[in-house]
């Protein structure tokens, strides 16, 4: 987006909470933090330069290559000067008789800007569960989306709690060097091999000639991938013909096996046969039976939440070191000062490690006090649930662009692909204003009111909204309202949507 700005003369700051660029990538430094997309196109198009010069190890690349790619990329385009490290938002207001935002830091700086634009990620605000003794524990307790510099677990009795895709990343690497691992799981999760290996040289050169076309498929899909989703039924084909179609995409791995059939996620009975192989695989893996068992997913059907993707997550299992706690069974009552006491059993521990989430979408907007003319919060605003146009705009918040916010498709695409339609989009938007000398843009209440309908019934078309425990929902969140957050219309459609309505002189907004 800075770049962007600069490119159109407009000044711009960005007030970044970490001590260096990279987000997500900054924070999460767990071991075994890697991106779940392939690298070759977890990565910025908007520059043909950056994709042909910048060349990827790894087909996953892991969360110290992703922030050099970061790092070479601030620097490229000499955007570092731009940026204020070490910086929290605590607020912002609309000042509308100034037509500007006035920031306030948590260092007591102030900033004030004609737009403010949030770019906080959807996935930054940690979920620390309130788990009664907490304070008294001994050994160290860390989260893994604010990850120590300095911490080794060598040797030690480790529990980690939670097996979303971060767990699941994170314990084959931990249980390697644990002296014993205990690992805490609330609910069972489907999980597909990533198969990450090395990019070799000609593999990386042909990625880089075939550029156009992937960014093009990647543009034209219902996830931003650059593969399509086989425009068959699962329940079309016999079952022997499933089975191996399935195979092909374990054996493939990634993410891409939610595209072996176009009803998986619309179609319950079509849902249960891939929910069904991926059970039988981990009761193949998992030599326990009684292990296995607990870890076989029965209460959602696959992808129905954010099916993460791993390496040797399963298998770990088998180690003499690692041992499964099934929470649904006996829950954890309590932290004590040596552990973690559940309803049946009490746990000696050195290390806790929260792999809980987060306050996903809503939380790291809502924690900067966002507040328009008058000093109506936008937590008041979204206390039923956020509401926005597209999910760029709030009604009642002018002059305030919320990049893959609530609304849009965002978590549910590959973040880069979301990130630069909404950069495009917003950049746009800017240039018409500044074409008609407008100063102020503001959504409509009534253009809300439908996308919100709009993104309900997207849902509802899908079988996304029934997983129980889902943060798509913000069911992780004890208190917060369970409405089904991102656009799950595809990528695709919305980005039609959304320039259907530039090309209609930005219908929906109010310009002054
Ligand atoms: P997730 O996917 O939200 O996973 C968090 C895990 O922590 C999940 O298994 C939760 O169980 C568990 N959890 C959360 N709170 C508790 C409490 N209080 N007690 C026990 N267990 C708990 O977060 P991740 O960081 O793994 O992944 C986030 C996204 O990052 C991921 O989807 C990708 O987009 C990248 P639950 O399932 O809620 O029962």
């Amino acid at each position: 987006m800075l770049y962007r700005l600069r490119a159109m003369g407009l000044s711009a700051v960005v007030l970044e909470a970490g001590g260096g660029v990279g987000g997500t990538w900054y924070w999460n430094r767990y071991p075994g933090a890697r991106c779940d997309s392939e690298s070759y196109y977890y990565s910025y198009s908007f520059s043909e330069e950056l994709q042909n010069e910048w060349t990827w190890s790894e087909r996953f690349a892991g969360s110290s290559e992703i922030l050099s790619y970061l790092n070479y990329v601030t620097d490229k385009f000499s955007l570092r000067d731009g940026i204020v490290f070490e910086t929290r938002v605590a607020g912002a207001e609309f000042d509308r008789d100034a037509n500007t935002w006035k920031v306030r830091t948590t260092g007591g700086a102030a900033y004030s800007a004609q737009f403010l634009i949030t770019a906080v990620g959807c996935l930054s605000s940690a979920n620390v569960p309130h788990i009664d003794g907490i304070e008294k524990f001994a050994g160290d307790l860390c989260h893994t989306a604010s990850w120590p510099r300095e911490v080794s677990f060598r040797g030690k009795r480790v529990g980690v709690i939670g097996t979303g895709s971060t767990g699941i990343q994170a314990i084959p690497l931990l249980a390697r060097t644990a002296g014993h691992l205990t690992v805490f799981q609330r609910t069972a999760n489907y999980s597909i091999p990533a198969r990450n290996r090395p990019l070799a040289a000609e593999e990386s050169d042909a990625i880089k000639a075939d550029y156009p076309a992937i960014r093009a498929l990647q543009r034209s899909t219902t996830n931003g991938h650059p593969y399509k989703i086989r425009d068959q039924s699962a329940l079309a084909v016999s079952e022997a013909e499933r089975r191996s179609v399935y195979e092909q995409a374990w054996s493939t791995g990634t993410l891409r096996f939610r595209a072996a059939y176009r009803d998986l996620l619309s179609d319950r009975a079509a849902n249960e046969t891939a929910s069904d192989f991926l059970r039988s695989k981990i009761r193949q893996v998992v030599k326990d039976p009684e292990t296995a068992e607990a870890l076989v997913p029965k209460d959602h059907g696959f992808a129905t939440k954010r099916p993460p993707i791993d390496t040797n997550y399963f298998e770990t299992y088998n180690r003499p070191n690692v041992t499964l706690v099934d929470l649904k069974r006996s829950p954890i009552t309590e932290i004590t000062e040596h552990g973690l006491r559940t309803t049946s059993s009490e746990h000696e521990l050195d290390a806790i490690v929260f792999a809980t989430g987060f306050d996903a979408m809503t939380g790291p907007l809502l924690n900067m006090d966002i507040r328009t003319a008058g000093g109506a919060s936008l937590r008041d605003r979204w206390r039923e649930g956020p509401k926005s146009f597209l999910g760029l705009q709030v009604a009642g918040f002018p002059n305030m662009f919320t990049m893959t916010g609530p609304g849009s498709p965002s978590v549910l695409v590959n973040m880069p692909t979301a990130i630069e339609q909404h950069v495009d989009w917003i950049s746009d938007c800017l240039s018409f204003m500044r074409a008609r000398a407008y100063e102020v843009v503001e959504a409509s209440e009534e253009a809300e009111a439908k996308w919100a309908d709009a993104v309900r019934e997207a849902a509802d078309r899908t079988l996304l909204p029934s997983a129980a425990s889902s943060w798509y929902l913000g069911a992780n969140i004890p208190g917060k309202p369970r409405v089904f957050m991102p656009y799950a219309g595809g990528f695709a459609a919305y980005a039609r949507i959304c320039d259907d309505v530039s090309a209609r002189e930005y219908e929906g907004f109010r310009f002054r």
